[in-house]
């Protein structure tokens, strides 16, 4: 299955666009929001021409079951309606959905294939969005229009002559609906194969698998409400300010009110000094910022669960003198596992807990004072904890920590990861799985009459793996940016290239369409903003945010072309066309989604009268069992683990690196090469490293250096010139951008734990430059 990697295509066009002037580095010292977002916003919608639609769409953003939900992320609704309730990325993310400009068919008779791959992300996504199918023409290298029948002919050919239906694999990226999400699981179950890797297989798979395991609900349990009533609020490995900032209105209000906030970040980002809460017009006149932080602390990248374990470790040794500090009660009716958690952290050093967190003893005490001074408390978390090797281990800690003291199962308590896309959470709360459980396949069998695989498929990384032994032959992206998003760049490239047919399902140009099988098709379909028509009438589809609720997110705009189909109608088309004997009444289904939800309602715990409820004000949230302290977990309690601390510390002469989002970028989708709350402007190809690790390198501020990765085959790969920024890092730390640096994570690093890349903690050595600098 290796391939030889100095034979690799390079990966050379840029992400970003062309930077507009020199590269410039000057520390952030405002609040997080206000004026500098609303500046950014309006530069936004004048270069996107949508001066007209934008603002008109913003109104409609989350509004309750009348508008459209915003797919900018999984955050949730404002539960009073009272606010507008938005942000500058929300905005700008929808903004570029609706822009005027397309791509159709002149485009690509004017541009070949090889041609566009030499294009920059950014350049391609930049065209607009798509307007009909088009096909993949070998003979001339262009891509050329297709009717919608012939297409799904063409992917129901290829499926229907497959050895085996576990030679396809079915990609979702979070954006899709909990609709078209039931009918693509069915698909692919129908076909005969589990193969459904998602976004999630990169991005909180470590949380789920994690909460599963201690109180066997793979969710969060605390919701806005709880967020509201909170004592303590512990925010670890989330760059609030960018990629969830309707979170700072949360954070400002809980400060406003007294709470606690404690950000644990080797980076201080901008959600942990001060905001200007987004949509508080009086404040943003007067520039008034609320702090949003009472205690930040820089653990070294990998650090969190050895911090979690010095604050249980504390409390544990106060509670000799003080019983109070535990919830005794909690724990003897509720949990299972305290005696040997207690002998474990005991057991566990002062020393190791330093060592491996990066924080001193005070620190630590620090932090243990705010968790026992409050009464309620919630632990959230994003990226910074999920995408390690030990991530699974980590989130396992912060539940442990919760336990100690009941904060779980009461108002204000809870954990609450922060989830990434708009719907993710819902994606697999409706069948994207590619372990699924035995009563979900059992359900599924006996409502939609199809006799489900039994066995476990692929997921992102065991997909890419298939493709290059050959044993995927077909790839179906249901949104999504494969080729960029998923580590290990050339090879991911070198693995859909093996296919003997990928098909994306997209809005937009971008390179997993560039970088494709023998056969390849481009399906445009509708965004969330449009306006879905179908045979009894516009339909609304529904989705799940971070904390579990369900509501209905109906689209207003005209569509980008007359030439666009739904998701739904889409998955149809292919499903007919692969499945022709299917008694699934597939065109049934996408004349109108109440019917879908019927049949998931049947299907999915927690979907009872789904029709009904998902159109109340403002949805229905799914039952946690957890949250009501019923643990489908084997010992019916929630459990405690105890799990070595791993160790995190990187070797002499190396760094631990994080690849981590600017502020103007979503995932692959690149806005600009400025990150404003970092400082930075015009520059993507950078590396941020602590001051004193530059000077021991010899490394001058803003000087390119060469980046080498090591994975744990040993195998080496590379970024030369990248722009070393002095921040404010720990040492032995180092943090960059995805997609770029997924050229450095080896597919090979994945947690033993949750199969997920290792994206925040990659091996590496960094040295001055001998050549020049990758800025464009
Ligand atoms: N505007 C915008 N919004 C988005 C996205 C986007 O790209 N743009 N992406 C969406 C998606 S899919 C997701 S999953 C989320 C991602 O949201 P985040 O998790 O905020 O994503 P990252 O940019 O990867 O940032 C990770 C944060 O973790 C910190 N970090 C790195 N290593 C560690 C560590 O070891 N410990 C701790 N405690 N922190 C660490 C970094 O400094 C950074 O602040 O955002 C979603 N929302
Ligand atoms: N190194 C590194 N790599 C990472 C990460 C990291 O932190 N570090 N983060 C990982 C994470 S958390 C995630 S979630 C993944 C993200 O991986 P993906 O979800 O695969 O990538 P996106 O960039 O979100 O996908 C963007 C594309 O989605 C399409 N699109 C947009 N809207 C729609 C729609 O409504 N319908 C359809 N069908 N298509 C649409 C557009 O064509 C656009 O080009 O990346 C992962 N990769
Ligand atoms: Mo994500």
């Amino acid at each position: 299955m290796s391939i030889d990697r100095d034979e690799q295509p390079s990966v050379e066009p840029g992400v970003g666009p062309a930077p507009e002037g020199e590269p410039r580095f000057r520390p952030y010292h405002h609040p997080a929001a206000g004026w500098g977002a609303a500046k950014s916003v309006s530069r936004f919608l004048v270069r996107e021409r949508a001066l007209v639609d934008g603002p008109r769409a913003i109104m409609r953003m989350n509004h309750e079951n009348s508008g459209f939900d915003c797919p900018g992320c999984a955050w949730p609704d404002d539960l009073k309606g009272l606010h507008l309730d938005i942000c500058e990325n929300g905005i700008k993310h929808v903004t570029w959905e609706m822009t005027p400009k397309r791509v159709g068919r002149d485009f690509f008779a004017a541009h070949s294939v090889t041609e566009l791959y030499g294009w920059s992300d950014y350049d391609l996504e930049n065209q607009g969005r798509l307007t009909e199918p088009m096909v993949y023409d070998p003979a001339s290298d262009h891509y050329v229009p297709i009717s919608w029948k012939d297409a799904f002919e063409v992917v129901g050919r290829a499926l229907r002559e497959l050895d085996s239906p576990d030679q396809a694999s079915f990609y979702t990226s979070g954006r899709l609906g909990n609709e078209p999400t039931f009918l693509y699981q069915l698909l692919a179950r129908e076909l005969g194969t589990n193969n459904l890797p998602d976004c999630s297989n990169m991005c909180h798979e470590a949380s789920g698998r994690a909460l599963q395991a201690s109180l066997g609900t793979g969710k969060g349990t605390a919701d806005l409400k709880d967020w509201e009533t909170a004592d303590a609020l512990f925010i670890m490995g989330v760059n609030a300010a960018s990629n969830a900032p309707r979170m700072l209105t949360a954070l400002a209000e809980a400060h406003d009110r007294g709470a606690s906030i404690v950000h644990v970040n080797p980076l201080i980002e901008a959600a942990a000094t001060r905001t200007i809460v987004p949509h508080d017009f009086t404040d943003m006149a007067l520039f008034k910022s609320t702090r949003t932080s009472t205690l930040n602390l820089q653990v070294r990248i990998g650090g969190d669960m050895a911090l979690m374990r010095g604050m249980a470790k504390v409390i544990l040794e106060e509670s000799k003198t003080d019983p109070k500090v535990l919830d005794q009660e909690f724990i003897d009716r509720y949990t299972t596992g305290f005696a040997e958690y207690r002998t474990l952290c005991e057991a566990t050093s002062w020393e190791e807990i330093e060592e491996q967190s990066g924080l001193s003893r005070d620190d630590v005490l620090a932090a243990a004072r705010v968790y026992c001074e409050a009464d309620r408390t919630i632990i959230s978390w994003c990226l910074g904890v999920s995408q390690h090797e030990h991530g699974v281990d980590t989130v396992r800690e912060i539940v442990n920590l919760l336990l100690l003291r009941g904060n779980l199962g009461r108002e204000g308590a809870g954990p609450s990861p922060v989830r990434g896309h708009s719907n993710v959470q819902g994606n697999r709360t409706c069948g994207i799985d590619h372990r699924p459980t035995e009563p979900f396949l059992d359900r599924l069998a006996e409502v939609c009459g199809i006799d489900p695989p039994r066995e476990h498929g692929l997921d992102t990384v065991g997909t890419i793996e298939a493709m290059l032994r050959g044993d995927v032959k077909v790839f179906v992206g249901m949104g999504g940016n494969f080729a960029l998003a998923a580590p290990d760049t050339p090879v991911t490239y070198e693995a859909l290239r093996r296919c003997d047919l990928t098909v994306q399902v997209s809005t937009k140009l971008n390179r997993s369409h560039l970088v494709h099988g023998a056969g390849a098709l481009i399906l445009p379909c509708l965004g969330r903003t449009e306006k879905d028509h179908q045979r009894r009438g516009v339909q609304r589809t529904s989705v799940e945010d971070s904390m579990s609720m369900v509501h209905l997110s109906l689209g207003m705009k005209r569509p980008a072309s007359k030439d666009l189909l739904s998701e739904p109608a889409i998955i149809a088309g292919i499903a007919r066309a692969a499945l022709p004997e299917s008694s699934t009444p597939w065109q049934w289904y996408v004349e109108d989604y109440d019917r879908i939800r019927d049949t998931m309602a049947k299907v999915l715990d927690g979907f009872e009268d789904f029709n009904r409820r998902v159109r109340l004000p403002l949805g229905f949230r799914i039952k946690q069992p957890a949250r009501e302290l019923v643990f489908l977990t084997p010992s019916g309690r929630a459990e405690f683990s105890c799990a070595a601390l791993p160790d995190v510390v990187p070797a002499p002469g190396t760094l631990a690196l994080g690849t981590m989002r600017s502020h103007d970028q979503w995932n692959t989708t690149i806005y600009s090469d400025d990150d404003r709350y970092r400082g930075v402007e015009n520059l993507r190809t950078l590396v941020f490293m602590n001051r004193a690790d530059m000077r021991e390198r010899g490394i001058e501020d803003l000087a390119p250096v060469d980046i080498t990765s090591t994975a744990r085959d040993g195998s080496e790969r590379h970024l030369n010139g990248y722009l070393a920024i002095p921040y404010d890092i720990p040492r032995g730390c180092a943090a960059g951008y995805m997609p770029e640096m997924n050229v450095l994570c080896a597919l090979v690093d994945r947690s033993a734990q949750s199969d997920q890349p290792v994206m925040k903690h990659v091996k590496v050595t960094i040295v001055a430059s001998s050549g020049a600098a990758a800025h464009r």
